[in-house]
């Protein structure tokens, strides 16, 4: 027997256009949108008067169990998914890290973990050295695996960083292959100096971490990035956004012509360094991860550029270590494992600091939050819209109702929560 489901009166917002209108879903498809639509005594009706519907968020970026910095991200695939699903996210994209340098092992390991999966899902593919090999798996991915986005990091010395030459390398396979090229823009090197003065100077704790990679770090990988993917002439996605300087440089190459899209997360957009000097160091140490939240400022310039479209969607970098794991870092920031929550969050603090401020509409909203990825990663109007024939992934948002975020009520398995004390809606 089919699962037929009518979802009533309410106002159905897509990325262009809003209507109050009826939503008729049969299997987990959108079948109908109309006003006033009849249907059987069958059909389950929710009453939606006074709300918004809107397509499910689409989370770019998250790392659910991830082995990273000596440890492993507390959310797996299911404690992650029940999260964004608890707070309107139904898919999420998720960054395969290779196994020794195979893509191939990578895969299959992350297809092992995401076995736990309760919700819709993808992958990027993390390319963290660069050889034949690798331009090789690169091609089975985009061929057989459906993966067609990879992400160069230019921080992570010693571990994850690819140089320049490795990284043009990487920029003309993603062209020759037609995908993706996106990047975590720190300059690695001066990342690593700066963390050595820090602790020269006997700065030992969180705000070593803000303090040993400045935003001009960030400014400047971002711009050799946008430049070397200019070169090789392919277009550049820049994760997690957290400065003026990046997203200035991503401002100038857009106005050029360049096709280079910016990806803020929520931290970036609404949260500021004060927390990273915290004297208690399991205050401090929460809001650890890379690139650093900057001082107050970045993150109201960030939102303008969200607003006004030279960023053009909004990730997490959902990367949840708890206290305990935190606390590896307690003599040393640079053992801290670098990570924020935000997959369960995103949604009611882009509505929150965006929308309820005026600074973009609903339809922006849904944009911002699931239609524009969903165009990007290949996956448009299947996700990201609702419209008949597409996947009835459907969130009903109460403008009027209001919940407190906090680490009691989270659904993620972590201690804390950077976001405490905000406010949602359901
Ligand atoms: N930054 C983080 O804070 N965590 C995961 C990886 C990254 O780049
Ligand atoms: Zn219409
Ligand atoms: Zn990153
Ligand atoms: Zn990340």
């Amino acid at each position: 027997s089919s699962t037929k489901l009518l979802i009533k009166g309410g106002t159905v917002v897509n990325a262009h256009h809003q209507e109050v209108a009826d939503v008729y879903v049969e299997d987990g498809i959108i079948v109908a949108v109309k006003p006033d639509l009849k249907v059987t005594d069958d059909v389950k009706v929710i009453d939606a008067t006074g709300k918004f519907v809107m397509p499910g968020g689409i989370d770019p970026h998250t790392h659910l169990a991830m082995e990273f910095m000596g440890t492993e991200t507390i959310d797996d695939f299911f404690s992650g998914q029940a999260a964004a699903l608890a707070g309107g996210t139904t898919m999420h994209i998720d960054f395969v890290i290779p196994v020794n340098g195979s893509l191939i092992a990578g895969l299959e390991s992350y297809e092992e973990k995401a076995k736990k999966s309760c919700m819709d899902y993808g992958f990027h593919m993390a390319i963290t050295k660069f050889d034949d090999s690798v331009s090789r798996d690169m091609e089975i991915m985009v061929k057989e695996k459906g993966i067609n986005s990879f992400k160069f990091f230019l921080a992570y010395k010693g571990s994850l960083m690819v140089n320049d030459e490795l990284l043009l390398e990487g920029l003309k396979q993603c062209k020759s292959l037609g995908a993706l090229a996106m990047v975590h823009a720190e300059n690695g090197d001066a990342v690593f100096e700066g963390q050595k003065r820090m602790i020269q100077l006997g700065i030992t704790g969180p705000e070593g971490h803000a303090l040993s990679r400045p935003p001009l770090l960030e400014g400047e990988a971002t711009a050799r990035a946008i430049r070397l993917a200019g070169f090789v002439n392919t277009p550049l996605y820049v994760v997690h956004v957290m400065s003026i300087d990046a997203m200035e440089e991503i401002a100038k190459a857009r106005k050029s012509g360049q096709r280079v899209v910016g990806e803020p997360v929520v931290s970036g957009l609404v949260l500021d360094d004060s927390g990273l000097w915290d004297s208690d160091f399991a205050t401090a140490s929460k809001f650890v991860m890379s690139p650093p939240i900057r001082a107050a400022g970045h993150n109201k310039v960030l939102q303008g550029a969200l607003s006004n479209g030279v960023l053009q969607l909004v990730g997490t970098d959902h990367c949840v270590f708890n206290s305990t794991q935190k606390a590896f870092g307690i003599d040393d920031f640079r053992k801290i494992p670098n990570g924020v929550n935000g997959i369960e969050e995103r949604m009611h603090l882009v509505w929150d600091t965006m929308v309820e401020s005026g600074q973009i509409s609903v339809n922006d909203f849904v944009r911002v939050t699931s239609t524009e990825c969903a165009r990007i990663f290949n996956i448009y109007p299947r996700k990201g819209a609702i419209i008949t024939g597409s996947d009835a992934d459907i969130i009903i948002l109460n403008p009027n109702s209001s919940f407190e975020i906090n680490a009691q009520s989270h659904h993620s398995r972590t201690d804390t929560n950077v976001y405490e004390g905000r406010r949602g809606k359901l």
